[in-house]
């Protein structure tokens, strides 16, 4: 394991924005068009989205459908999606590569950057390299010595400007853009491959009002809550191609504003909106019960929650601003209305003991959670978790290709690296197990009935066969972890027979 010294950023902030809203000028015609190659480098293998959920950032969509617009050849290449490394003659056409990279994947980026530089001055040909995203936003001095340019922030309303290279600075800081609904519409078809994606993701707001300490997204969007109007939306949902089954509004918090929410809600159903979809939101929305109501009518199956702890002291110390009252309400309301809860849990915050484990699995249990995700807390660039645990030296390392919530990066207060380690793979064996998914089954096939026979009189939805089948799936994911991770186990055991 490699010891890096971090440097977290410090930089003055000063901001520029050149030329705002020129999203859809005109395209260049009449002579050779620069070539711009965007890249996602592969998240972790063992991540179970990277495995089974393809699903694209969309900074380079929204950045590349405005180049293409402003004139440039743009092209796509997300490694997860083409289930394979970027090639040399790839790599080579790219007059300028720009790389698109969150912490776990910033190191493949890095090498990707070397790679392109090497090929390119090999057919002695110029190389440009732009870096931005999350991680280089939040540590722009971690990727200073792979790029051109790193761009800070929100990149849409300068992107144009840093591929005509009107800017000097390597350091280049943006703007939030302002006004949503201004944003292109996401042009799929740059995306090599795009046609083998089985889930659209569609991102109709930026921002978060609370103030989670392990999160960054406050810290990358702010925390004003913008967000885009129902017919803009609905304008983007009409352009998915039909072959697409699923919709997943990746929004952070989708239903922060319920009225644009139910506006979005009313106008699917009303334009007979046929796709399923799958949100992101807080414990809050299930106060409002025929909002939730109105989500399984116009599509909804599944939300994603950030349940985070079981363990109240837990959430106060997350500032996560919610209760286990709330947890308990969500999964309720939710499934009552027929749609699946994916609850995300993370373990390890500093008032969690070992008994953390048991109690999260038995409350998954108990409280009927359809799918669970279990992370363990993870400092994360630019959070003020990242900036309290550099202060109180406890970060075991800074390689960044285990900062995936998966991996146990720091050290615990009240259990060994090792204990919380072994505890999140005894969490997920636990919820993904057989006996689990023939329960799930069992529970299917008589809800199924239940169902056929409500039929007969009204509208009753048939329960879906996710859950079963994500825990059978879900138990290879978890063998594969370990498989995958012997090593640095054995690196956690060797730090926990050091103390
Ligand atoms: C959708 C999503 C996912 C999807 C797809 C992720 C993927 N392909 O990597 C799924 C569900 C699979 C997922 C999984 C994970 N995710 Co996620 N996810 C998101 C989410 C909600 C939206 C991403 C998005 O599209 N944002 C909107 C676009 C517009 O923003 P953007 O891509 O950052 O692009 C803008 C700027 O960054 C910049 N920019 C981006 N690229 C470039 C390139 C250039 C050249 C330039 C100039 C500018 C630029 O301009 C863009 C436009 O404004 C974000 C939260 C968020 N609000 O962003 C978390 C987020 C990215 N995820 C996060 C994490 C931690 C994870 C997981 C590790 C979680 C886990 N334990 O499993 C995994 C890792 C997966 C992997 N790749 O290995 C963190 C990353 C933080 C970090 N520092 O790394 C985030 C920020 C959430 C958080 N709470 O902090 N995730
Ligand atoms: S975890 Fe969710 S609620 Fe908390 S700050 Fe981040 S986006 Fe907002």
């Amino acid at each position: 394991m490699k010891d890096k010294p971090v440097k977290v950023c410090i930089c003055h902030h000063q901001k520029v924005s050149m030329s705002l809203h020129r999203y859809s000028s005109a395209s260049s015609r009449g002579f050779m068009k620069k070539k711009v190659v965007f890249i996602e480098p592969e998240g972790a293998p063992s991540n179970v989205f990277t495995r089974l959920m393809k699903i694209p950032l969309l900074g380079p969509l929204y950045l590349g459908t405005i180049a293409k617009e402003n004139g440039f050849a743009v092209t796509i290449l997300n490694e997860n999606i083409l289930k394979r490394h970027v090639s040399d003659p790839e790599l080579e056409q790219a007059d300028i590569l720009c790389l698109s990279c969150i912490t776990a994947t910033i190191n493949r980026g890095k090498t990707i950057a070397a790679r392109y530089r090497d090929v390119r001055s090999r057919l002695d040909l110029r190389s440009k390299v732009i870096i931005g995203g999350i991680h280089a936003s939040m540590l722009p001095e971690d990727v200073a010595s792979h790029g051109d340019h790193i761009v800070v922030g929100e990149a849409e309303d300068i992107i144009v400007d840093v591929l005509n290279g009107a800017f000097k600075d390597q350091l280049i800081y943006s703007q939030p853009v302002e006004n949503l609904n201004q944003l292109p519409i996401p042009d799929y078809s740059l995306i090599q491959g795009w046609k083998t994606m089985n889930v659209i993701p569609v991102m109709t707001s930026r921002g978060c009002p609370y103030n989670c300490n392990f999160c960054s997204v406050t810290e990358m969007f702010g925390h004003k809550y913008r967000w885009q109007s129902a017919q803009r939306v609905f304008d983007e949902l009409i352009r998915i191609p039909s072959h697409v089954p699923t919709v997943f509004f990746t929004d952070d918090h989708f239903t922060a504003n319920a009225n644009r929410t139910e506006e979005l809600l009313n106008l699917m159903m009303k334009k007979g909106f046929k796709k399923r979809w799958n949100a992101q939101v807080r414990t809050e929305i299930s106060k409002n019960p025929e909002l939730v109501a109105t989500m399984r009518k116009a599509g909804c199956r599944m939300v994603f929650v950030g349940f985070e702890s079981i363990n109240p002291q837990s959430l106060v110390s997350m500032h996560k601003n919610q209760s286990i009252e709330d947890i308990t309400r969500t999964v309720k309301v939710f499934k009552k209305n027929d749609i699946c809860v994916h609850g995300m849990f993370m373990l390890g915050n500093d008032p969690d003991t070992t008994e953390v484990f048991s109690t999260t699995t038995k409350f998954c249990k108990k409280t009927g959670i359809d799918t669970v995700q279990y992370t363990i807390l993870t400092p994360l660039p630019g959070t003020k978790l990242f900036g309290e645990f550099v202060k109180q030296d406890r970060l075991l390392h800074t390689d960044w290709n285990f900062y995936d919530g998966l991996h146990v990066v720091f050290k615990p207060r009240n259990m060994t690296a090792l204990q919380l380690q072994e505890g999140m793979v005894e969490c997920f064996r636990q919820f993904y197990h057989y006996t689990n998914a023939c329960n799930d089954a069992f529970n299917t096939l008589y809800q199924s009935a239940a169902a056929l026979v409500k039929k007969m009189y009204k509208n009753a939805h048939f329960p879906s066969m996710m859950p079963m089948m994500m825990k059978i799936l879900g138990k290879g994911v978890v063998s594969d972890w370990i498989a995958r991770n012997r090593s640095y186990m054995k690196y956690l055991h060797m730090l926990s027979t050091k103390d």
